[in-house]
């Protein structure tokens, strides 16, 4: 299966254990595109808390649901399975910038700018999902600096992209049980495009990385872990394909329904996306534009 790191040495400053660490992440990165990490210092109430919460809004009435829909104009909040334009997953979805508010080019060219929507019920939603943003951001900027490190970089050197104006954003996933779940995926096949994406899941399973050899592996649920994987921006541009993005995929249950909260971590639209100098030279040509 996909890689565990013990991120225990990195909490206790331990020098040489970090090292390892970042050994690990970059064997990982190579290899996988994925790994998970335990010992990461976040406490399991706050993903308890999370799971409990987005359930009650999951399991709300369609048109309470809807009321916080999102929308061409405003694409963030609650979509479900009918919103979805081009392919028929089987989940339902609340999204939430983690800046509290989403900047992009409207249709006309015009800057649109949204704040999240939250539902009024349940109350706690938003309380939880801000700590468990916290929380979780502290570690994805902490494993973007180890992977920055493990390709020979200074630890710091992508944070001006985030500092200011990064696009994170956050997502519950709800995937209800499925009574055909041989016919529907409840994500297809497809890489993250962004940097990085900090994934929890809970104990059900559904979770399958594409090896290599192109057979689907699955994930085996670890309630103390989370799951990393890194996207396209970091893996293939920035670091010239050293690093792989993985085809990731969700298969339903016909009996449980099954939740996921990935974190996506994304620089500021702002970006020029092309491979790091510092890592070409005459063995190792730019794979992508400059
Ligand atoms: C996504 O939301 O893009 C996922 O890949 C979800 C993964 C999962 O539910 O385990």
């Amino acid at each position: 299966g996909i890689p565990v790191i013990d991120l225990a040495p990195l909490l206790a400053n331990d020098e040489k254990g970090t090292q390892i660490i970042v050994e690990q992440i970059a064997k990982a990165s190579e290899e996988w595109g994925f790994f998970q990490l335990i010992n990461h210092g976040i406490p399991i109430k706050l993903l308890d808390d999370v799971e409990v919460e987005a359930l009650k809004f999951f399991s709300l009435p369609l048109e309470e649901k809807r009321k916080i829909r999102r929308t061409l104009e405003h694409p963030l909040g609650y979509f479900d399975t009918e919103l979805t334009q081009n392919v028929r997953d089987w989940k339902e979805v609340f999204d939430f910038v983690t800046r509290g508010k989403l900047e992009f080019a409207a249709a006309d060219g015009t800057l649109n700018v949204q704040e999240n929507k939250w539902p009024e019920s349940p109350p706690f939603l938003k309380d939880v999902c801000e700590a468990w943003k916290e929380a979780t951001l502290g570690v994805a900027y902490k494993i973007l600096e180890l992977l920055t490190l493990s390709l020979g970089l200074p630890a710091t050197y992508f944070n001006p992209l985030f500092d200011k104006e990064d696009t994170n954003f956050m997502r519950l996933n709800y995937y209800p049980p499925c009574p055909a779940p041989d016919l529907v995926l409840g994500v297809s096949g497809h890489k993250d495009s962004g940097a990085l994406t900090v994934l929890v899941q809970d104990e059900v399973g559904g979770l399958e990385v594409r090896r290599k050899d192109g057979e689907w592996i699955r994930v085996k649920p670890r309630r103390d872990a989370l799951i990393i994987n890194v996207g396209d921006l970091f893996q293939q541009v920035w670091s010239n394909d050293r690093y792989k993005s993985v085809e990731h995929r969700v298969v339903v249950n016909e009996h449980k329904e099954r939740s996921s909260i990935p974190l996506f971590i994304n620089p500021s639209n702002a970006t020029n996306v092309f491979p790091i100098p510092e890592l070409l030279d005459a063995q190792h040509p730019p794979k992508y534009r400059q």
